[in-house]
Parts: structure tokens; C-alpha cells; sequence
């Protein structure tokens, strides 16, 4: 058993889940905040056996899309007059962990 941890842009949450409801996979969606961009974005929990985790990750790869992303500068909340910066965005990070044990009660 692994514990995947993906984290995504918030705009392909909706297609990623529906994805993973159609391929049996459970799992469980959070709101985060990424560290560089401290911008909202979706980490999903997916708990999977560790033959469908290469299944898995393809169904990531195919619905989560890197692209280009203009971001303005801002010192906290505020927007600053510093010019704006591109940064990857879209795309995935994943994270997989082993599980010892996994129950349900
Ligand atoms: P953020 O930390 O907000 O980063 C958003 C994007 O900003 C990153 O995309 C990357 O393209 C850029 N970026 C991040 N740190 C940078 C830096 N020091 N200098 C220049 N550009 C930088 P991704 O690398 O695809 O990461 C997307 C999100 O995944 C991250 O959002 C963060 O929430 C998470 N993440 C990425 N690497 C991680 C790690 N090692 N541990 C935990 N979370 C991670």
C-alpha cells in the first residue's frame, strides 16, 4: 500500500477527481497554499495498492498539464509595482509514500 500525496493547480482539480471516482481510486481533496507562490492550490491524498500506482501517476500525467503562468509580484496580499515574473504552473508534484498498515473501522 502507498500513500500518494499530488499536489495541483486548483484548475485541474474537478477533472482529476472525476477521473480518479472513475477509476476507483480513493481519495481525499485539501486546500493548500503553495510555499513560493503562497497561492491557493489542491494537494490530493490517494491511498492505492502498489500495482496501480504507475496507473495512477498516468492519470495524472494525462490530466494535469504543465504550462506557463504570468504572476504579479506582491509583498503579502498587496500587489507590488515590480514587474510580473512567469513561473511553471499546472503540472504535478508527487510525493509516494509506503503505508504500514492501512485500516478502515
Ligand atoms: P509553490 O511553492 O507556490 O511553487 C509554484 C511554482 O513556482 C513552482 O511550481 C515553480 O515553478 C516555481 N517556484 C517554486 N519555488 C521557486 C523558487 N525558489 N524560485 C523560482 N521559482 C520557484 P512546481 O515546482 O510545479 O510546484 C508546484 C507546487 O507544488 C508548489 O507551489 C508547492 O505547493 C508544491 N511543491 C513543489 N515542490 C515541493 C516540495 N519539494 N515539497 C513540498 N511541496 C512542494
Amino acid at each position: 500500500m502507498k500513500l500518494v500525496l499530488v499536489i495541483i493547480e486548483d484548475n485541474d482539480a474537478v477533472a482529476l477527481m472525476d477521473a480518479l471516482i472513475e477509476h476507483r481510486f480513493g481519495a481525499t481533496k485539501l486546500a493548500s497554499t503553495g510555499g513560493f507562490l503562497l497561492r491557493g492550490n489542491t494537494t490530493v491524498m490517494i491511498g492505492a495498492e502498489d500495482s496501480r500506482i504507475d496507473e495512477l501517476i498516468e492519470l495524472v500525467r494525462r490530466i494535469c498539464k504543465p504550462r506557463k503562468r504570468i504572476v504579479p509580484q506582491t509583498t503579502g496580499e498587496i500587489p507590488s509595482p515590480a514587474a510580473p515574473f512567469e513561473v511553471d504552473a499546472g503540472g504535478a508534484t508527487l510525493f509516494v509514500l509506503d503505508i504500514n498498515r492501512f485500516e478502515k473501522i
